[in-house]
């Protein structure tokens, strides 16, 4: 075995992360209820691309065994996935649905047993179509529901779980379902988006709240458990760097995409100059100052909405210009190399392609320095916090090869090199405690249904057979090494 030369701390974690809708299937299965997505899916299969559904989706929830022992055939010591709010309250409000308590238990006992820890999100995105109905995350009652459910699974699992995140990129989630419109429940509407953006982050505050007043019910047995949350933190730079029209441009979508979710949840408040802005446009989320001070942090440990480390996705930058006299929302779906991804809001700011840069054939650039900064940022932002990077990859269009492998180098080099920055920004001080890649396996990839894989593991859309890539093969060295 050659001495790596990037080697990582001891007990770094080496992982993958899927989310629930996008690999369980049995969509109506085990008491399960009808999430957003699978009506979403369901009603308007030309809005996703081939009319992929989640319904099957990698059949994870039969096959979760095999899974887990693929898991440890490519080298993971941890395993970020989250919990389909759907299947343990099925109408997101009402009784606790003991099949779907007794998959999760299962499924955690199996992690456990193959030396695998759990890094458990409470909510990625599917949301109870009851509570979608209610208006979802735009009213206020929908953030006492997540509460419960929360603390159901605090309760439930609590004994299995020792990493828990509140939620997956309320930014990222925010924008595509109430400002390009293309998630459900398909609203173009800034005044919603600031409300919705506004409800996650008080969500987020009082689960926390709620985890700490869990933990210190038994804090002898629970003071182990942690809490966080998963952010989309896509570094945003300015077009020109010498323009100070795009220098504003980009602190204004920084502000708005990024600051407006770091800033509450690691300073306590939230961002002065996108209240201002808000203000300024009529925007203000409906608020009150009780509300205001619950984000803010409070002295008392079992009171505090303090986290107790961060997780950070990303996969590529953004380069935003002044220069946007209109609003403007494209995303490849369908890996077209031709096709670019467009976002712009009128007045404020507009993406622009990096002339200089490599693209993925969705049009996602290839930039691993984004991440050094983003990792500094966060600790700069808090030092000494712990940071998961809960989420980093590249989807490809794959095929198996006669011989049955995928070699898929490509994926190799993008995780090398990203974790090549990884392990730079460790010796620049950041407490980098793991790395989980986008994903465990191929899957269900939102509006661009199955085309687009990011997995260790092919899985065959005729057979739904798992199969090794290479990338995953090169992992388990890579873990066993702890570094490469
Ligand atoms: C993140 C989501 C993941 C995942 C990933 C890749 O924003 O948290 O669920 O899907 O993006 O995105 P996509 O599948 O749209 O290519």
């Amino acid at each position: 075995m050659t001495v790596p030369e990037h080697v990582f701390p001891k007990g770094f974690v080496w992982g993958s992360a899927t989310a629930a809708i996008q690999i369980e299937g049995a969509a109506e299965l085990g008491g399960k209820g009808p999430s957003n997505w699978d009506v979403f899916c369901r009603k308007h299969p030309e809005k996703i691309f081939d009319g992929g559904s989640p319904e099957l989706a990698c059949d994870h929830y039969h096959r979760f065994k095999e899974d887990v022992r693929l898991m440890k055939e490519t080298g993971h010591t941890g395993y970020r996935m989250s919990i389909a709010w759907t299947r343990i309250i099925p109408d997101g409000q009402g009784d606790v649905n003991s099949e779907g308590v007794a998959f999760y238990r299962a499924l955690f006992d199996e992690l456990r047993a193959h030396g695998i820890e759990p890094n458990v999100t409470l909510y990625h995105w599917d949301l109870p179509q009851t509570l979608a109905g209610l208006g979802g995350w735009e009213n206020k009652q929908v953030i006492d529901h997540f509460v419960r459910y929360a603390r159901v699974c605090f309760d439930l699992f609590g004994d299995q779980v020792k990493l828990w995140s509140t939620l997956n990129e309320p930014g990222w989630t925010t924008l595509q379902s109430y400002v390009t419109g293309l998630h459900p429940p398909n609203v173009s509407n800034h005044k919603s988006a600031v409300q919705v953006a506004y409800n996650y982050i008080l969500a987020h505050a009082r689960v926390v709240k709620e985890f700490r007043r869990w933990q210190h019910e038994a804090l002898s047995s629970r003071k182990e458990t942690q809490i966080g949350i998963v952010l989309n933190m896509s570094t945003i730079y300015p077009a020109d760097p010498l323009s100070s029209s795009d220098q504003s441009a980009a602190t204004i979508a920084d502000g708005v995409l990024n600051r407006w979710f770091i800033d509450p949840v690691l300073k306590g408040c939230l961002p002065s100059d996108v209240w201002a802005l808000y203000k300024r446009c009529s925007l203000l989320p409906e608020h009150t100052d009780a509300e205001l001070a619950e984000i803010g942090f409070q002295v008392s440990a079992s009171q505090s909405s303090k986290i107790d480390f961060i997780g950070v996705n990303y996969y590529y930058p953004h380069f935003a210009s002044a220069d946007a006299p209109e609003s403007a929302y494209h995303l490849n779906t369908s890996g077209n190399k031709n096709e670019d991804c467009i976002f712009a809001i009128k007045d404020l700011f507009r993406f622009v392609k990096n002339p200089h840069g490599r693209f993925t054939d969705w049009g996602w650039e290839i930039f691993p320095e984004g991440l050094y900064d983003l990792l500094m940022r966060a600790e700069h932002y808090s030092p000494g916090i712990p940071v998961y990077i809960t989420e980093n990859g590249i989807g490809i269009q794959e095929s198996l090869d006669s011989d049955g492998t995928v070699r898929d180098e490509r994926r190799i080099d993008f995780v090398r090199e990203h974790l090549k920055v990884a392990h730079r920004a460790i010796q620049d001080g950041v407490n980098l405690k793991g790395y989980y890649m986008w994903a465990l396996m191929d899957n269900f990839s939102w509006v661009n249904g199955f085309k687009k894989r990011y997995g260790f593991l092919f899985v065959d859309r005729k057979t739904l057979d798992r199969h090794i890539k290479a990338s995953g093969h090169w992992y388990k060295r890579v873990s066993d090494q702890n570094g490469f």
